[in-house]
């Protein structure tokens, strides 16, 4: 069987909150929006300018060897830089100063100030460039929940994975390719947590992971200045084709009761998920109690029962 097709994401220029609340959100797909005011940062965010305002503050960013970070022979490590000295290193491709290699990369995804309880809020860790970011009124302010800095070396790939909540991915300045992948597709990407195992999405390994074939991919290209609406559920894998600076900001679409307290990061399954997923871990204990031919038996009913209550009808892609 040959990969699938891929499809193009959708370009939607100059969409205002009206256009995206009717037309694109309730879609629920992805979408590339150009031409949405992201304020002053489109022009001002050169490295120059980063360096000065960001300043000293300090960061803990994923440096790596090669550009594909790998999460599962974790082929990176976390290391603190000054943010202005991260940005000169991560804009630069051969480094004076280095940790591992002096052609290392440089991944920031920003932090909240207690790393462990608190999402990232650039207006809190970073307020004198957050004034020059302006956030698309595209949901009501009491949904906000995090705004992101990721910042790359150039060729910096972050692996595939899902996060629990809608997102706006603005690439502020450089080019940024983003491959996509349906949650409907989930079975197919070999997941470990919220992570897909198949780490080279463009030349994947097929012996290892057959059933990719079968996932159907979403490709984009973001242009400095460009918006991403990834809803939340569907996987996500970025390849920075220059240096470039991007803020993500997750807002709660669901009701606010729905989500983990204890998430600052916005991927931690919504609570009613996780408990039925505890439960379903309970009743496979109940079953391991029963002969194999019994297990297989009320195993399969139990998929048929899952299947016949959960499942929508796979949509025309
Ligand atoms: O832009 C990136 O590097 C990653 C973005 C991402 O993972 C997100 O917006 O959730």
């Amino acid at each position: 069987m040959d990969l699938q097709e891929n499809v193009a994401v959708p370009v939607w220029t100059g969409a205002d909150r009206e256009v995206f609340l009717e037309q694109v959100y309730p879609a629920r797909r992805p979408a590339v929006l150009r031409g949405v005011d992201l304020g002053p940062c489109v022009d001002r965010w050169t490295t120059e300018y980063l360096e000065m305002k960001g300043g000293e503050r300090e960061v803990k960013v994923h440096v790596s060897t090669v550009p594909q970070m790998d999460f599962l022979n974790k082929n990176f490590v976390y290391r603190t830089l000054p943010f202005k000295e991260f940005v000169r290193r991560a804009s630069e491709t051969k480094h004076s100063d280095f940790f591992l290699s002096e052609d290392e990369s440089y991944y920031l995804r920003s932090l909240g100030d207690d790393v462990r309880k608190e999402p990232a809020v650039l207006s809190k860790q970073f307020p004198d460039l957050a004034e020059d970011f302006h956030i698309p009124p595209f949901f009501e302010p009491n949904q906000f929940f995090s705004s992101v800095f990721r910042i790359s070396s150039c060729g910096l790939q972050l692996w595939t994975h899902y996060d629990v909540m809608d997102n706006l991915l603005a690439q502020v300045t450089g080019r940024k390719r983003v491959v996509l992948f349906s949650p409907q597709d989930a079975l197919h990407l070999y997941l470990n947590g919220d992570k897909s195992e198949v780490l080279d999405v463009d030349a994947p390994d097929l012996k290892r992971f057959p059933e990719f074939v079968k996932a159907r991919r979403y490709d984009c290209v973001l242009q400095p200045g460009d918006l991403l609406f990834i809803p939340a559920l569907w996987f996500h894998n970025t390849r920075a084709l220059q240096f470039g600076v991007g803020v993500n900001v997750f807002w709660r679409h669901l009701p606010a009761d729905s989500y983990d307290r204890k998430d600052p990061y916005g991927n931690k399954d919504p609570l009613a998920a996780a408990r039925a997923l505890q439960t379903l871990e309970k009743a496979l204990g109940a079953l391991d109690q029963l002969p194999a031919d019994y297990r297989d038996f009320y195993g399969r009913r139990m998929v048929q029962r899952i299947t016949a209550r959960t499942q929508r009808p796979m949509e025309d892609l």
